[in-house]
């Protein structure tokens, strides 16, 4: 079964959005097969988004997503990446289709409420990343 790698970021665990998030997983036929919560490093954070390293907003966004916890699943079924993709909607909420999580909760492009793994191989690297024994 396909698994792919969910962050519910600082702003929706700060506003007490972990169980309506995670019930829209359910809701969706995505399982929740590992879940955590930990407040990342400035390290861990900058480890986690190296791919967008020489990005403007790399700096803005390492600092906001080691500010306070944040709650890390791994999600898994039918087409979990892209199904996540999708339940989640664009990364700017201004633009997210209606229903979609950042439509619902997120409150700006950097406070977008969620991550999730965009490509199958990427999924493998940020679940080994946070869950590798
Ligand atoms: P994604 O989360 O939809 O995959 P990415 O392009 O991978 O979007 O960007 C990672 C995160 O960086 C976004 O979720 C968002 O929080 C933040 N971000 C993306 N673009 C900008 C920007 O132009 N300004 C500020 N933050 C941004
Ligand atoms: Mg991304």
């Amino acid at each position: 079964m396909e698994k792919t790698l969910s962050i519910i970021k600082p702003d929706a665990v700060e506003r007490n959005l972990v169980g309506q998030i995670l019930s829209i997983f359910e809701k969706n036929s995505l399982k929740i097969y590992s879940i955590k919560k930990i407040k990342l490093s400035k390290k861990m954070a900058e480890d986690f988004y190296f791919v967008h390293k020489n990005r403007p907003f790399f700096n803005d966004l390492c600092t906001y997503m080691s500010s306070s916890p944040v709650v890390v699943s791994v999600l898994e079924g039918d087409n979990a990446v892209a199904k996540n993709r999708e339940i989640m909607g664009a990364t700017n909420p201004k633009d997210a289709a209606k229903g979609t999580i950042r439509n619902l909760y997120g409150i700006s492009l950097d406070k977008n409420s969620v991550h999730g793994s965009d490509s199958k191989e990427n999924a493998k690297i940020e679940i080994d990343f946070f869950f590798k024994e």
